[in-house]
């Protein structure tokens, strides 16, 4: 059932793929903004920005510079930022988001979502990951956690008043109520809530009262999402939020992920950001068919240019918000300017299995993609790396005219492949072919084919790995799988980075 009239034309869903969970959704004016969580990942909480719900391209990352976070993020991977909210209010965008490093939950504030966003207002007296924000017609701003516990706050200062309350434990014999968020819709407060845990489990659920502290009552249809215990391709769907459409109609968007290898398959892209459209009946949303082809809002699609994180010749002062490093950067270890149209990169003296190696990756965003770089390992050591975290990942490395084929899968570490380089730059390249079957035994997601290319063009394959382990199924944590230069020693000199989707 769809709240969409049939137009026909159907859009591709995830709206935002790739490793983009735990989404946040505002409209101002006829301007849609998402924020999402980014754990390790630095700059962190990607903006995104769209005028038709359908398309969405990344104006920047709320949290971009030293002053706003303690760094370096959480050494576990998977720690760091969890959770936000984004709320446009007063003229302002507001962001809150837990630092499950040490600095709890934070409160940030902008007039322009793109950036910059201000230092942290702190709020020791919250308590609890995944806050929310949200303001009633007296001024009251109130605070909900994850858990469902309320407290109100200033959120010009952060200082909080009153006790906690809890507001809702989430539909009978659910567990983990997270996710909270609150608001006015007519008559009545709503709160939203994911419940079952973030995996297969995950869940969506609403209550309703006639004031911001409740008291609410439960959706006799809770839960009014979930595909668990089912064989849906999309999976874990969960972690909601709301919004209304430019004609008026309610949408939802939320996480979900695309498992690879059949039933219950592995996923490699991590959690990404769904659309749905909602219906209201009786006072209570009804969420309409959540599918990979998504029947068409009816309003006209503003398409936005081809996707600039195709390729990228490092040719700008800045590098793309796209690009993310581990746990901090800084222009010591990463920069543009030393040889332009270049980017170098410069060993903080960790490897691809530390915490603090340097670092620069985007997101896996297809099943099926080619990822190559031309390298110059003449003053170093490093190359490109597929990873999930420190303890998975695969990468093909350059250092004094040896390339060598490398994988960590947890406590393994092997070198695959070693060959004598040509001479000079090189090409390095990883391919994901997600594959579901080969001579019938099940497998996949893919197969992780790691090489570089001869002087003219022709692929020398080293190793093709199964990329059953770089999942979030084998690894654990939150994130998804990252391409990335790294160097291991010296300086790594990388002149473009071509990032090449195709269907398989
Ligand atoms: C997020 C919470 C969750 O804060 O996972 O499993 C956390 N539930 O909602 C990270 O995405």
């Amino acid at each position: 059932m769809s709240s969409v009239p049939e137009t026909g034309n159907t859009v591709s869903n995830p709206v935002i793929p790739g490793f983009y969970p735990d989404p946040s959704i505002c409209r101002a004016g006829e301007d849609y903004y998402i924020a999402c969580s980014s754990f390790e990942y630095f700059p962190g909480v990607p903006i995104f920005h769209s005028r038709d719900l359908v398309h969405w391209t990344q104006i920047g990352n709320a949290l971009d510079r030293p002053s706003q976070l303690r760094l370096p993020l959480d050494s576990a991977s998977s720690g760091g930022i969890y959770a936000p909210t984004l709320r446009h209010h007063d003229g302002r965008f507001w962001l809150i988001v837990t630092n499950v490093s040490g600095d709890g939950n934070l409160l940030f504030t902008a007039t322009d979502p793109a950036g910059p966003w201000s230092d942290p207002i702190r709020l020791p007296g919250v308590h609890g990951i995944d806050p929310d924000i949200a303001w009633d017609d007296e001024g009251n701003c109130w605070c909900t956690t994850a858990g469902v516990g309320q407290i109100r706050i200033d959120p010009h200062t952060g200082e909080t008043f009153g006790p906690r309350r809890q507001l809702w434990s989430g539909a009978p014999g659910a567990k983990a109520p997270e996710a909270p968020h609150l608001f006015r819709i007519g008559d009545y407060w709503y709160l939203l809530i994911a419940e079952g845990g973030t995996e297969r489990g995950h869940g969506v659920s609403i209550a309703r009262g006639l004031a911001p502290t409740g008291p609410f009552e439960p959706c006799p249809a809770n839960p009014i999402l979930t595909h668990r215990s089912t064989d849906h391709p999309i999976q874990n769907t969960g972690h909601a939020d709301l919004v209304q459409g430019p004609d008026g109609s309610w949408w939802m968007v939320l996480l979900g992920v695309r498992p690879g290898g059949g039933t219950p398959g592995w996923h490699v892209l991590g959690r990404e950001t769904f659309l749905a459209p909602v219906d209201w009946v009786d006072g209570w949303p009804v969420v309409g068919e959540l599918s990979t082809a998504l029947p068409a809002p009816p309003w006209p699609l503003q398409p936005h240019d081809v996707v600039p994180e195709r390729r990228d010749d490092f040719d700008t002062t800045e590098l793309a918000p796209c690009w993310v490093s581990l746990r901090r950067r800084s222009s010591e270890d990463c920069t543009t300017k030393e040889q332009p149209g270049w980017l170098t990169l410069r060993a903080r003296g960790g490897s691809l299995d530390d915490a603090d190696v340097t670092f620069v990756g985007r997101r896996q965003q297809h099943p099926s993609c080619r990822v190559r770089t031309l390298v110059d390992a003449a003053e170093g050591q490093g190359g490109l790396a597929v990873r999930l975290d420190e303890r998975h990942h695969y990468a093909v490395e350059v250092s004094s005219g040896q390339v060598q084929v490398r994988a960590r899968i947890g406590p393994l570490h092997t070198v695959v492949a070693s060959r004598p380089t040509p001479p000079g730059p090189v090409v390095l390249r990883i391919e994901a072919a997600a594959v579901h079957t080969v001579n019938d035994a099940r497998t996949g997601p893919d197969f992780v084919s790691i090489g570089f290319e001869e002087a003219d063009g022709t692929f020398v394959e080293l190793a093709s790995l199964d990329g059953r382990y770089l999942s979030t199924e084998v690894a654990g944590g939150f994130t998804g799988r990252v391409f990335g230069m790294f160097a291991s020693a010296g300086s790594v000199h990388f002149d473009w980075f071509d990032y090449e989707p195709f269907e398989h």
